[in-house]
């Protein structure tokens, strides 16, 4: 008969660091280091990017949440409700990510006259919650950019959206003040068109003179920074996108401002992942939107996939983990939205966590040896390394439920909140 091995999880815990030292990998190090990071969590997961100006708010813009899951968040509380429940079930600190139709106004307020004020309750519960605040400019889902918004021929529209750009960074900074926290306003336009078109300059030139409207103003950087979305196509602009990856890259290079890489705005074969190290070599921060794209930029949750661990191994090899901001962005509305959130916020920390895990320098110095085939093979083992026992430490040194643990906590506020909305 086998001798039966009782391990307590400190005595697994204590194995896992002692397989991962063997390979030079201080495991209490890369843990400090993952605590420290800010993940950024989208609002718009928990009520399908639907947001709070209108009762009958619809998402436009070539961007689609697909699914009717009960349990939508309806109104701010219920969003708010909803990300409380998510952060205590996703590890590390937090920072919320807002749009400007979340914004919380008695009665409607145009989108060139929003104003720090109808963000302060958003203001008061990040500061009381210890989250940090980061804004996007919304150009979509509104009558007056149909035909688009930065890049539009009228210039009374163009002048709209610019007025509206100006403002967002006002309330970013506003986050930044109150949050003591630096906030990364994001700038994505869904500009583009269905067929090519005969000029596809001039709405270039448009987008680059609008954009620099806007970020005309002087603002501290300590309290914010604005980041450009490039996107290949998007539902209706499948032909045209103005603000296409080229064009943002010299935007962002010429007037020093971040350059967003979300995973879904590319060829389907082609990956953000290889895009870092190029970009980082002229670029001094980046963003990124961590999403999953199935065959098109549909925003499904974040898989602890080949991707999702090559974009921070990337990071973390090229020791850039303080010049990258991690931000999620993807919309599910077929699961239950709060799991949503957290599986996909796991993911990322989890991604992030094995590759501050690498050996990276003993894995370096072995490539530079010519030893390929010594890297391939301890890559690949690599995977099966302990990692999720280190994992399991990290959320419980952090006072969240460890994997396994955390979904009956879903479930039961299913049964008492979510379906009863
Ligand atoms: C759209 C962009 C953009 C949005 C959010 C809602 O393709 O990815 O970042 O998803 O701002
Ligand atoms: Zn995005």
């Amino acid at each position: 008969m086998s001798q039966s091995i009782r391990w307590s999880a400190a005595d697994a815990f204590e194995w896992a660091k002692s397989v991962y030292a063997g390979q030079g990998v201080d495991v209490e190090a890369a843990i400090e280091r993952l605590a420290s990071v800010p993940l950024s969590l989208h609002c718009w997961q928990g009520d399908d990017v639907l947001g709070f100006e209108s009762k009958d708010a619809k998402l436009t813009g070539g961007i689609q949440a697909t699914g009717n899951y009960p349990g939508r968040a309806r109104s701010i509380d219920e969003l708010r409700a909803d990300m409380d429940k998510a952060i205590t079930l996703i590890p590390g600190p937090a920072k919320v990510n807002l749009h400007t139709h979340y914004l919380d106004a008695e009665g409607s307020v145009p989108r060139d006259a929003i104003e720090p004020k109808h963000f302060a309750s958003w203001a008061d519960w990040a500061v009381d919650r210890g989250y940090g605040l980061d804004f996007n400019t919304t150009f979509f889902s509104h009558p007056m950019s149909e035909a688009g918004s930065l890049t539009h021929p009228d210039e009374g529209i163009r002048a709209y959206w610019i007025e509206h750009g100006r403002r967002c960074r006002r309330i970013s900074a506003y986050f930044g003040e109150r949050t003591g926290q630096r906030s990364l306003l994001n700038h994505w336009a869904h500009d583009g068109a269905k067929e090519i078109p005969i000029d596809t300059l001039g709405p270039r030139e448009r987008l680059r003179e609008s954009l620099d409207a806007i970020i005309k103003e002087p603002i501290d950087p300590a309290l914010m920074r604005d980041s450009v979305e490039s996107k290949l196509f998007g539902i209706g602009s499948e032909a045209y996108v103005p603000g296409s990856h080229e064009f943002y890259i010299g935007y962002a290079l010429s007037r020093g401002v971040m350059l967003t890489l979300d995973a879904g705005h590319f060829h389907p074969t082609e990956v953000i992942s290889a895009k870092l190290t190029a970009l980082l070599c002229f670029l001094p921060e980046l963003l990124l939107h961590v999403s999953r794209p199935v065959r098109w930029d549909s925003d499904h949750v974040v898989l602890l996939d080949d991707e999702t661990r090559q974009i921070m191994l990337e990071v973390v090899r090229a020791g850039a983990l303080d010049k990258v901001a991690i931000a999620m962005d993807y919309f599910d509305a077929s699961i239950n939205r709060v799991a949503a959130w957290v599986v996909g916020a796991r993911n990322t920390r989890k991604a992030l966590l094995a590759a501050l895990l690498e050996p990276a320098d003993r894995l370096k110095a072995l490539e530079l040896s010519g030893d390929g085939a010594g890297v391939l093979a301890a890559r690949q083992e690599e995977l099966t390394m302990p990692f999720g026992i280190i994992w399991d430490r990290f959320c419980e040194k952090l006072g969240v439920p460890p994997d396994r643990a955390w979904m009956d906590d879903v479930r039961s506020y299913e049964r008492e909140f979510l379906s009863k909305r």
